[in-house]
């Protein structure tokens, strides 16, 4: 088995080091932290020039209050309406616990949702849904952002790819654990349904075995590079949340959002080399990662999958 080097246990995405972070937000210095941490920013009637020189110029997270709160996903969804649309559609739930995850169709995901509320057991969570690829009559409720106009993916991967969104549909107590995104690129989350909690902490932050190998949660809580934040997104709102800040995210009620993502031209090196590193690692050692990252893996080859459909990348070739 590869050795593991990644010392920051905030970046490790193996089973322990997820368990031990999210241990982190119920119990001990950091769950302590959490309930005083300071707000994000709200911001509401940002017009794009603003947004671009006070928030994306600067790296700085923004919750636009509103910014979507015409979308038609935002007036008229619902659970049972979107389950009428994409009955027979395959999803694959809890796709972020290998462990958990399983494929069934949209419309018996929407039935077990309402079985399983009260019912006291885990609640479920489609993660990641790449819906354009499976029910792509869902975008025109989701229309473009004029402020995401600056996504670099245009012009490498071209429009589809680029527009290529996931939704997260899941039922109250659901939970994301703290991550941050791949390859460099801006979180634009919209919050379409109900309300979610986000936990965000900078680029910085560090969790660190400490001298005895436990978790130095303590040196995460006070140094000022964890930068430790929290706010509740609701229906309508957008969040601009820059490259390669953590966020931790729960589920207040039953809640559908948008994750769209947005390549700042000043990462474009560095996410070009991140996906070539991904594909090459997956093409040329899949045994190996399938063990080391069980977690991921199939996440990773649902996304590179979704990647070649909307770019009509035809996998059989290997010259197109
Ligand atoms: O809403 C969630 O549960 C996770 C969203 C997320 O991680 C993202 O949009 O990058």
């Amino acid at each position: 088995m590869a050795v593991q080097n990644e010392r920051n246990l905030l970046k490790r995405r193996d089973i322990d080091a997820l368990k031990t972070v999210e241990a982190a937000f119920h119990s001990g210095p950091l769950a302590d932290l959490l309930a005083s941490a300071p707000e994000l920013e709200r911001r509401r009637d940002l017009t794009r020039e603003e947004f671009e020189r006070e928030y994306r110029f600067n790296g700085r997270p923004v919750v636009l209050e509103g910014y979507a709160a015409d979308w038609p996903s935002v007036r008229q969804w619902t659970f049972r309406n979107l389950a009428e649309r994409c009955a027979d559609v395959p999803v694959v739930v809890d796709s972020y616990s290998s462990a958990a995850a399983r494929t069934t169709t949209f419309g018996a995901f929407v039935d077990l949702l309402e079985e399983n509320a009260g019912s006291g057991a885990d609640p479920l969570y489609l993660q990641e849904w790449y819906y354009q690829t499976t029910a792509p009559h869902l975008a025109a409720d989701m229309p473009e952002l004029d402020i995401a106009q600056y996504d670099f993916r245009r012009d490498l991967y071209g429009e589809a790819a680029s527009t290529n969104h996931q939704l997260w549909i899941g039922q109250q107590g659901g939970i994301t654990r703290l991550h941050q995104d791949a390859y460099s690129v801006d979180v634009m989350h919209a919050q379409i349904v109900g309300e979610k909690l986000w936990h965000i902490m900078g680029p910085g932050a560090e969790l660190l075995p400490g001298p005895g190998g436990e978790p130095g949660l303590d040196a995460l809580c006070t140094s000022p590079d964890t930068r430790l934040m929290r706010f509740v997104l609701r229906p309508g709102d957008v969040l601009y949340l820059p490259a390669l800040w953590f966020h931790r995210i729960e589920l207040l009620g039953d809640s559908i959002g948008l994750g769209r993502k947005c390549l700042d031209e000043a990462n474009l090196r560095v996410h070009v080399r991140q996906r070539i590193g991904e594909l090459l690692a997956l093409a040329l050692n899949p045994d190996e990662l399938r063990v080391t990252h069980s977690e991921l893996f199939d996440v990773v080859v649902a996304r590179a999958r979704a990647l070649a459909d909307r770019m009509d990348i035809d996998l059989s070739r290997l010259r197109q």
